[in-house]
C-alpha cells in the first residue's frame, strides 16, 4: 500500500540547510552536481528523494562514499551512519528532453524550465524532497544560452542566490532564448524592484498586462496585508507545455503561457481577467507560501485557500465586489459542490493520499478560501488583520500547520477556534434547512444543519456556520439591515417581533459554503431579485426562480411562465443596472448545475433532456425580448479600441448573453454580422460559438485560416466546436479533431481544449446514449498516461458523477473506469483516482 498518513508526519533526523547547485544543461545528458550542508537533528539515517536519476557520484566531506556507506533504490539514496554535520556531494544525470510528464526538468519548444511542486525536484538531483526541510540555494546554470535564470539574486551571469530559506518544491530554472519586458516597481520602504517578463521571441508584444497586474498586486499586498517584496528582482516566464495554470517558485515565477500572453485580438476578457488573477495569486504566494510554507503536504490550504482568498479580495478590489463574489460563487458550486458530492470528496485537509498531485483540488483551493472567509467574517475585520499579522510575525521562515495558523487567531482575538477547526476536516457540503413561522407579531426562523456522508466520514458534528441576513417588508424597503447569526448547533431559531411577515435574505454574500434547503414563494423572491440590498443574494434569488421553473420543465414539462420572463426582461432592459450584473443574471445555470441539483432532489438527471429544456428556455426569453434584443445590443456596444476594464467587460457579457438569444430566432443572421465586424477576441469567440451553435458550416474554416499560426488561439478553436457540436455529433467532431495536424497531446492546454471541451463543454454530448463519449475519454486518458500522468488523472476527474446517472450510463461508465484500472503500467496518479471513483 503506498498510501501516506497525515498521523505519521515525523521531522527527517537529518536535515538541509544550504544547496549549492551546478547545473550544467544538455537536452539529453544534463549533468547536476549538488552540495548539500547537511545538519542532524535526531537520531535515524538520511533518505535522500531520487527519481529517474543517474547517480555518478557520492561524496561525503569530500571523499568518495564507499558502496556499503550507501544504499539506492528507485526512489531513495539512503546515507547510512552520517555524522552530525556533513557536506553531501552528488553527481546526477537527467535527459530533460525525454521528460513529457513536465516535472522535474523538461524542456518546452526548446527552452529549458522546471515545475518541481510538489515533488518534482527529486527528479532533478538527490534531496530531501519535502516542504519542512528549507534551506538557502547557490546555483550555478551552464549552458551557451543567452537567458539563464533561477530563484533570488543574480551575482554574475548563470549564477543566483537565494537567501531565503525555500522548500525544494519553490526551485526554479529557466535557460533558453527568451526576450523580456522590463519595468520596476518601488516598495513602500523605498527599494528598487526590477521586474521582468520573460517570453519566446515574438511574444514581446503581449506581456503588458500581465506587467500592470504584476505591479497593482503588489502595491495592494502592501496596503492591504502590509506584505512587502524581498528580492532585489522578480521573473516571471511564459511557457507553453505547462500542467497548471502558474507556480509561484521563489522570485522566479513560472506560468503557462495562456495565462501571461495577452493582446485584444488575441485574448478575451476571460483571459484578462483570469490573468490579473493568477498574476497576484502568484505573487501573493511570496508569504503565503513561500515566506511562510507547509508542513507537510497535507497543509496545502495553508498556502492555497489562503492565497485563494486573497486573489479573491484582490479581484473584488480591482472589479467590482458584487460581480467578483457572484462569479467566485458559480466556480465554487460548478465544481467543488460537484467534487464534495461525489466519490472524490475530501476534507480541506485530507487525512491521506497515495498521489499528492491528486490533491491540487477545488476543495483545497476554493472550499479552502471560503473557510478564511468564514474565519474573517466571524473574528471581524479587526481581528482577522491582528491574526494575519501574528501570524506573518510569529511564524516567518517556518514550515507550518494548520493549527499554527488557527492559534494566532486564538491568540488574537481570544476566540476559540475549537469547533471550527471542524470546517479543515469534515468533507462535505453542509445543508442548511430553513423554515419560516409568522404567528402573532411573531416571526420564527427555524435552522437545521445536515452534514451528508463522504467517503470514509460518517455522522458528523455541527459546524459553526456564520449565516448573514436581512428582512425586507414585503414592497421591498429593508426592515432589518445585515446581521449575522452563528449556527452552531444541529438546531436553531431566530425570532423576531413585527407587524406582518417580512421577506427572508438569507446568506446574504453567500456568507458559508453550504447549500440552502429553503423553499420561499415566487413573489418574495421577485422582491429580493428587484429590492434585495445585497447584491449577491439579488443574483442568487434571479437564479433560484431560473432554477426552479427549469427542474420543473425537466420533471413536469412545466411551461415558461410569464412572470418570470418578464422579470427577466425587466433585468435585461433595466439601463440603471450594472451590465456585468445583469449579464450574470440573464445566464442560466448551466446543465451540470441542473445535474447536480436534480440529483439532489433524487430525480435522475437525463443530459439530453435537461440540454433541451435549457433551449427552451433561452428560447422563450429571446421571444418575450424580440423587439428589444438589437437595440440592447446596440446601447450596450464597446466603441473605440478595444480596453480590458471591467465596466467595458461587462458590456461585452451582456452584448454576447443577448447574440446567444437573439441566435435562436434568427439563425446566425446577427451572429455572423457581429462575427465580420469583431475587433478584439472577446466578441470575436461570443460570435463564433454562437454561429457554431447555429450549424454554421464556414466559420470553422475561415477562423482557422485566420488564426492557424496561434496557438493560445487555435486551442480556443478546438475547445469551442467540441463545446458547441451538436450532442450527438459531438464525440465525433472531437474524434475528428483528434487527427487534426495541429492536434499535439503532449501540450496540455491543447489536450484540455478537446477532452474539457467536450466533458464539461457538452455534457449531453459527453453523456451520449452510446457511451462513445465515455469510450473516447478513457482511450485519451490512457493514451497520455504514459507521458503525463498528472494532467491524465486530473481530466479523469470528468468521471466523478457517473452514480448521478441511469442504470445504463452508470454500467457504460463503470466499465470504462474499470477498463483503465484493468491496463497494465497505469500511473500511481491516474490509478489513485480511479480506485476512489470506483468505491
Ligand atoms: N502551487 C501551484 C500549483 C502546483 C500544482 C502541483 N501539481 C500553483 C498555485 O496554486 O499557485
Ligand atoms: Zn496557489
Amino acid at each position: 500500500d503506498q498510501t501516506i498518513y497525515l498521523a505519521d508526519y515525523a521531522p527527517v533526523p537529518v536535515t538541509v540547510t544550504h544547496v549549492d547547485l551546478q547545473v550544467r544543461l544538455d537536452p539529453l545528458a544534463t549533468r547536476v552536481s549538488s552540495r548539500l550542508t547537511c545538519i542532524r537533528q535526531g537520531p535515524g539515517d538520511m533518505v535522500l528523494n531520487g527519481e529517474l536519476l543517474k547517480l555518478r557520484a557520492v561524496r561525503l566531506d569530500g571523499e568518495e562514499l564507499s558502496p556499503d556507506a550507501y544504499s539506492l533504490t528507485d526512489t531513495t539514496l539512503t546515507i547510512l551512519n552520517a555524522p552530525d554535520s556533513f557536506l553531501l556531494e552528488t553527481e546526477v544525470e537527467i535527459a530533460p528532453q525525454t521528460n513529457k510528464a513536465l516535472s522535474g526538468l523538461y524542456m518546452s519548444n526548446g527552452m529549458y524550465c522546471t515545475q518541481c511542486e510538489a515533488e518534482g525536484f527529486r527528479r532533478i538531483t538527490y534531496m530531501l524532497d519535502r516542504p519542512d526541510v528549507m534551506a538557502t540555494y547557490d546555483v550555478q546554470i551552464d549552458a551557451d544560452l543567452p537567458v539563464m535564470l533561477s530563484n533570488g539574486d543574480e551575482t554574475a551571469h548563470g549564477h543566483w542566490r537565494d537567501p531565503w530559506p525555500k522548500p525544494t518544491y519553490l526551485f526554479a530554472l529557466v535557460a533558453g532564448d527568451l526576450i523580456a519586458t522590463h519595468d520596476s516597481f518601488t516598495t513602500m520602504d523605498g527599494r528598487d524592484v526590477a521586474l521582468n517578463v520573460w517570453v519566446r521571441p515574438g511574444d514581446e508584444g503581449r506581456t503588458a498586462y500581465a506587467l500592470d497586474s504584476l505591479k497593482r498586486s503588489m502595491a495592494w499586498d502592501e496596503k492591504v496585508y502590509g506584505r512587502v517584496y524581498d528580492l532585489s528582482v522578480f521573473n516571471i516566464v511564459a511557457v507553453d507545455d505547462f500542467n497548471m495554470g502558474a507556480m509561484e517558485n521563489k522570485g522566479l515565477n513560472i506560468f503557462n503561457s495562456k495565462y501571461v500572453l495577452a493582446s485584444p485580438e488575441t485574448a478575451t476578457d476571460a483571459d484578462f481577467a483570469n490573468i490579473e488573477r493568477i498574476v497576484a495569486h502568484e505573487y501573493f504566494h511570496n508569504w503565503t507560501g513561500n515566506r511562510i510554507t507547509c508542513r507537510d503536504w497535507f497543509q496545502l490550504c495553508l498556502k492555497e485557500g489562503l492565497t485563494v482568498f486573497r486573489d479573491q479580495q484582490f479581484s473584488q478590489d480591482a472589479r467590482g465586489f458584487a460581480t467578483q463574489r457572484i462569479g467566485d460563487v458559480l466556480n465554487l458550486r460548478a465544481r467543488q459542490f460537484r467534487e464534495d458530492a461525489g466519490p472524490l470528496a475530501h476534507p480541506v485537509r485530507p487525512e491521506s493520499f497515495v498521489e499528492i498531485n491528486n490533491f491540487y483540488t477545488a476543495t483545497i483551493y476554493e472550499k479552502g478560501a471560503e473557510l478564511i472567509g468564514m474565519l474573517r467574517t466571524l473574528v471581524g475585520a479587526e481581528g482577522y488583520a491582528a491574526g494575519c499579522a501574528l501570524y506573518f510575525e510569529r511564524h516567518d521562515g517556518q514550515a507550518c500547520t494548520i493549527e499554527d495558523w488557527l492559534a494566532c487567531f486564538e491568540a488574537a482575538t481570544g476566540r476559540d477556534l475549537t469547533q471550527f477547526k471542524l470546517w479543515y476536516t469534515q468533507a462535505g457540503t453542509p445543508v442548511v434547512k430553513v423554515t419560516e413561522h409568522f404567528n402573532d407579531g411573531t416571526y420564527r426562523i427555524d435552522l437545521e444543519q445536515v452534514i451528508p456522508d463522504t467517503p470514509g466520514q460518517a455522522n458528523k458534528k455541527p459546524m459553526p456556520i456564520p449565516l448573514a441576513f436581512g428582512l425586507l417588508a414585503q414592497d421591498g424597503s429593508e426592515v432589518v439591515g445585515t446581521q449575522i447569526h452563528e449556527l452552531t448547533s444541529e438546531t436553531d431559531h431566530l425570532s423576531f417581533d413585527l407587524d406582518a411577515k417580512p421577506v427572508l435574505s438569507i446568506l446574504r454574500g453567500f456568507s458559508a459554503p453550504v447549500i440552502l434547503d429553503f423553499v420561499q414563494p415566487d413573489a418574495e423572491r421577485l422582491t429580493l431579485l428587484a429590492h434585495d440590498t445585497d447584491p449577491f443574494n439579488r443574483w442568487e434569488a434571479g437564479r433560484a426562480l431560473a432554477k426552479d421553473r427549469l427542474m420543473r420543465a425537466v420533471t413536469d414539462d412545466a411551461d415558461f411562465d410569464a412572470p418570470w420572463l418578464d422579470a427577466m426582461t425587466t433585468l435585461a432592459t433595466d439601463t440603471d443596472a450594472d451590465p456585468a450584473f445583469r449579464a450574470l443574471a440573464l445566464a442560466l445555470p448551466s446543465e451540470d448545475d441542473l445535474a447536480q441539483s436534480l440529483h439532489n432532489a433524487d430525480v435522475v438527471p437525463d443530459p439530453d433532456r435537461i440540454y433541451a429544456v435549457r433551449r427552451a428556455a433561452q428560447l422563450a426569453m429571446a421571444e418575450h425580448l424580440r423587439d428589444d434584443l438589437s437595440d440592447l445590443r446596440e446601447s450596450n456596444a464597446t466603441p473605440g479600441s478595444y480596453d480590458p476594464k471591467a465596466e467595458d467587460a461587462g458590456k461585452r457579457a451582456l452584448s454576447a448573453t443577448l447574440l446567444r438569444l437573439q441566435t435562436m430566432l434568427d439563425g446566425g443572421k446577427a451572429a455572423r454580422a457581429a462575427y465580420d465586424v469583431a475587433n478584439n477576441m472577446t466578441d470575436r469567440m461570443a460570435a463564433f460559438a454562437c454561429l457554431l451553435d447555429a450549424g454554421d458550416e464556414t466559420v470553422a474554416h475561415s477562423f482557422e485560416q485566420d488564426w492557424q499560426d496561434d496557438r493560445l488561439v487555435m486551442d480556443k478553436w478546438f475547445m469551442a466546436q467540441v463545446a458547441h457540436a451538436a450532442p450527438r455529433d459531438a464525440v465525433g467532431v472531437a474524434d475528428r479533431l483528434t487527427r487534426h495536424r495541429d492536434f499535439d497531446a503532449s501540450n496540455p492546454n491543447r489536450f484540455r481544449s478537446l477532452i474539457a471541451g467536450l466533458t464539461g463543454g457538452n455534457p449531453a454530448g459527453f453523456h451520449n446514449p452510446d457511451g462513445t463519449g465515455y469510450e473516447f475519454l478513457a482511450s485519451w486518458l490512457l493514451h497520455l498516461d504514459k507521458s503525463n500522468p498528472q494532467t491524465s488523472a486530473r481530466l479523469s476527474t470528468a468521471f466523478d458523477g457517473w452514480t448521478r446517472y441511469d442504470a445504463d450510463r452508470q454500467a457504460m461508465m463503470k466499465a470504462q473506469l474499470e477498463r483503465i484500472l484493468g491496463t497494465t503500467g497505469l500511473s500511481r496518479d491516474l490509478s489513485e483516482m480511479v480506485i476512489r471513483m470506483l468505491k
